[in-house]
């Protein structure tokens, strides 16, 4: 991807300089924005988010353990996501069936193509899956359509030589939900006699097959335009979401992707190739990490707000010299249990022996942490200080304050023991430079 080049020319040298200070930040800055504005991003736009990469890399403190790099990269990282449209909403499975995608947009922008790739996608997802050639003014419109999804085997309903729209893509709906299909997916024309004459179509299809949702598929390589050409189909039949193509090959996909994400309106889908298997769904978490060619980005950022979130200064430096308190664990599953999504945060814990997410389930984890918060209620200042004192008889009455059976104090104590254990020997083969992926490492290796 041409955008991704230059922004992972920028970043790579960021990463490679020995200080993220002020100097370093701004040429990452000043690179960020060559990038963007070579991909024909909006020029407010790039300057926005310059001054928002600039002013939040200075104002956000690194929790501990956390380099300033890191979390310039994350700022970078989110600024961008947001850029492309923020979170993805994704393709979910319809819940109402069959569901009825119409597809428009001009001609030329990949309509047809994007129409079985989208069937060829869900097809491959499980759904049975039928298209409609509904374009009567492009020769040869239905022919291309069958081409592409005979070999698939996915049925397609057109109708030779006919010539009309409305009535094709009734009765094919109809057909194809005789055949049980879960998702149909209309083709239409993208060219007419004039620009009224088209929407007019488009208005009445909508009003006859009466689509779950609206598809718009818009052309990457016309850079921003896209976004005014968006609005504009947006206003006559609304759009649900948009798909955009031809980003393998264009410059200015950067241009387009922002531009129709600016509009509002989902970006659900993008085409990157001409063969039928060249679409995804369009993620700009996932995309962004790509473009910015480091391949493990999210796992900074995720290590950046795990440390945020969980790890006091003093706490950190109580970890790194060794003193990991049975206090310090109960803390830090508390936090884990607040903190969700669990699955993730769960593994960059050092907890050894707790059972195993997600094999064993969620559930099972938050039992036993309100066991073991149960128990470390019930013990005495003394017994929190130093858990190695208790024995059988401290461990009945323990037991028998939190309601919990004597074993489960045993095992409290053994993790805990394990876990300062793993936290030591981490700190003893040098530890990294920050404090969550020690953790994480600790971890691990039990
Ligand atoms: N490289 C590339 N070409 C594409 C992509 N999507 C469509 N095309 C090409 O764009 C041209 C027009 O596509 P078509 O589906 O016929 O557009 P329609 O007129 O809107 O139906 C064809 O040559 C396609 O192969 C894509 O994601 N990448
Ligand atoms: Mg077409």
């Amino acid at each position: 991807m041409k955008l991704g080049e230059a922004l992972k020319v920028a970043v790579s040298k960021f990463v490679g300089r020995p200080l993220a200070d002020k100097e370093a930040v701004e040429e990452l800055v000043r690179g960020i924005q060559r990038a963007l504005l070579m991909a024909d991003v909006k020029v407010e736009l790039v300057k926005e988010i310059s001054d928002r990469i600039r002013e939040r890399s200075e104002r956000e403190k690194p929790p501990p353990g956390i380099s300033r790099k890191d979390i310039v990269l994350k700022v970078v990282y989110e600024e961008l996501v947001n850029l492309l449209g923020g979170r993805s909403t994704g393709w979910k499975r319809p819940q109402e069936r069959p569901h009825i995608v119409m597809v428009v947009g001009i001609q030329g922008s990949g309509k047809t193509t994007t129409v079985a790739k989208i069937a060829n996608y869900l097809r491959s997802n499980g759904l049975k899956v039928g298209a409609v050639g509904a374009d009567t003014y492009r020769p040869a419109a239905l022919a291309q359509l069958k081409q592409l999804l005979s070999p698939k085997g996915i049925s397609v309903y057109g109708e030779e030589g006919g010539s009309d729209a409305v009535g094709i893509a009734v009765r094919g709906v109809n057909r194809l939900k005789e055949m049980g299909c879960e998702v149909i997916i209309i083709d239409t024309a993208g060219r007419h006699r004039d620009q009224e004459s088209l929407m007019k179509e488009m208005e009445e299809m909508a009003k006859a097959v009466r689509p779950n949702s609206v598809a718009l598929v818009i052309d990457g390589t016309i850079g921003q335009a896209a976004g005014p050409q968006a609005e504009a189909f947006h206003k006559t039949t609304p759009i649900g979401w948009i798909a955009v193509t031809k980003l393998d090959t264009s410059a200015k996909g950067g241009g387009a992707l922002s531009a129709v994400a600016a509009t509002g309106a989902p970006i659900r889908f993008i085409g990157t190739g001409e063969r039928i298997e060249d679409i995804e769904p369009f993620e700009p978490e996932s995309f962004v990490s790509r473009l910015l060619g480091i391949p493990d980005l999210k796992s900074i950022v995720e290590r950046v707000k795990i440390a945020e979130i969980s790890v006091s200064e003093e706490e950190a430096k109580r970890i790194l010299k060794g003193t990991f308190t049975l206090e310090d664990m109960i803390k830090q599953l508390k936090e884990v249990k607040k903190a969700g999504p669990l699955e993730k945060l769960l593994s960059s814990l050092p907890f050894p022996g707790l059972p195993k997410i997600p094999e064993e389930g969620l559930a099972k984890f938050e039992e036993q942490a309100k066991r073991f918060e149960a128990i470390y209620n019930s013990m005495t200042p003394e017994e929190r200080r130093e858990p190695t004192i208790i024995d059988s008889s401290r461990a009945r009455r323990i037991a028998r304050g939190a309601g919990v059976r004597e074993g489960d104090v045993k095992r409290l104590v053994k993790q805990y023991l394990e876990a300062k254990r793993f936290v030591k020997a981490a700190k003893r083969t040098r530890i990294p430079a920050n404090v969550a992926e020690a953790l994480r490492k600790a971890g691990e290796e039990f």
